[in-house]
């Protein structure tokens, strides 16, 4: 059956808002669409952080101090690497190591990444469809002032995203196809949901895959986005920073601005309640809301406002 309500997530901030939709909405009839762009190589490794990210949140066994890799890990082969001076600046814990070998071994032997991820999520008992945007490697690369052009874990983990970006593109996005069935799925679904993540590399990389940003615009008065900014700053990761340093105003309008052309209602927190006239006068419609999630609670009753919104109303 095709899903009716399609989430666009990247990782930490869509995975929350993901475990709330859960239990808002029958699982079955929720498509998660992941942002590629921050895969990586490593050790020969196929590395899918967003994917991972929402997979194993979804599944109760992602680090909740992180929001990425699994709770509980241990870190022998990444002390062992550091014998060999081996790359460990990008830490994979022991079992988490297993969905990279699992996933590089299934890809090399020519599946392709949303069979591999279905086999992934399936395995960790999701009921939701989790769907990478493309099946094609696309690469956000991040022009930083004194690196040139790096990679996106460079920029986000190696240089703890600390060091101001000039540029950001995403390298292979002009020949990507979009994952095979995502433009019906969007064509056809009720609701579409802009995940709180990282409007410029977590959601533009999705929308930035040929054919999306036209589906997704094509139903702006179903689509809905929630604000990853409250109160001018991102409640995790460097959201706001790179807003600023690409030129965009870091505020709820800011994102109102950037999702204009794609979502009829952008959903802003409370603390952000004084600035909806401003959001409106975009042409986004504006709603506000509590949407720091701090538990699946929380996550839930914003995945009800955001259901609401399209006119879905939960079970
Ligand atoms: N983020 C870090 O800040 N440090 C890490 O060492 C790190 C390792 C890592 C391993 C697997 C994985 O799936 C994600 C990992 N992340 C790490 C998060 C990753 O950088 C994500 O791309 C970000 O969370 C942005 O989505």
């Amino acid at each position: 059956m095709t899903p009716r309500v399609v989430t666009l997530a990247g990782g930490v901030g869509a995975a929350k808002l993901l475990a709330g939709l859960v239990r808002a909405h029958p699982p079955d009839d929720l498509l998660a669409v992941v942002n590629t762009a921050d895969d990586t190589v490593l050790h020969g490794l196929h590395v899918s952080p967003d994917l991972d990210t929402v997979v194993y949140t979804l599944a109760g066994a992602v680090n909740p101090d992180t929001g990425w890799g699994l709770a509980g890990e241990t870190w022998q082969a990444m002390d062992a690497l550091d014998r060999y001076g081996g790359i460990t600046w990008f830490r994979l814990g022991d079992r988490d190591l297993a969905t990279h070998l699992y996933r590089t071994h299934r890809l090399g032997q020519g599946a392709d990444l949303a069979t591999v991820t279905s086999e992934i999520a399936e395995a960790w008992g999701l009921e939701l469809g989790v769907l990478p945007v493309t099946n094609d490697r696309i690469e956000t690369r991040v022009t930083t002032v004194d690196e040139g052009e790096i990679g996106f874990q460079d920029y986000f983990v190696r240089r703890r995203h600390d060091v101001p970006v000039t540029a950001i593109r995403v390298a292979g996005s002009e020949r990507a196809q979009p994952a095979p069935g995502l433009i019906e799925t969007l064509a056809s679904a009720a609701s579409i949901i802009i995940a709180p993540s990282n409007p410029i590399v977590s959601i533009g990389p999705v929308l930035e895959v040929p054919g999306v940003r036209d589906a997704v615009a094509a139903r702006r008065d179903a689509v809905v986005a929630v604000s990853p900014i409250v109160g001018g700053a991102a409640l995790k990761g460097p959201a706001d920073r790179l807003m600023r340093e690409l030129g965009h105003e870091c505020s709820v309008v800011g994102v109102a601005r950037l999702y204009q052309d794609v979502a009829g209602t952008l959903v802003i927190d409370e603390a952000d309640a004084h600035l909806a006239r401003e959001v409106e006068a975009t042409g986004v419609s504006c709603i506000v809301a509590p949407t720091v999630m701090d538990g699946v609670e929380s996550a839930a009753e914003l995945a009800r406002t955001v259901l609401n919104c399209t006119g879905i109303k939960g079970p």
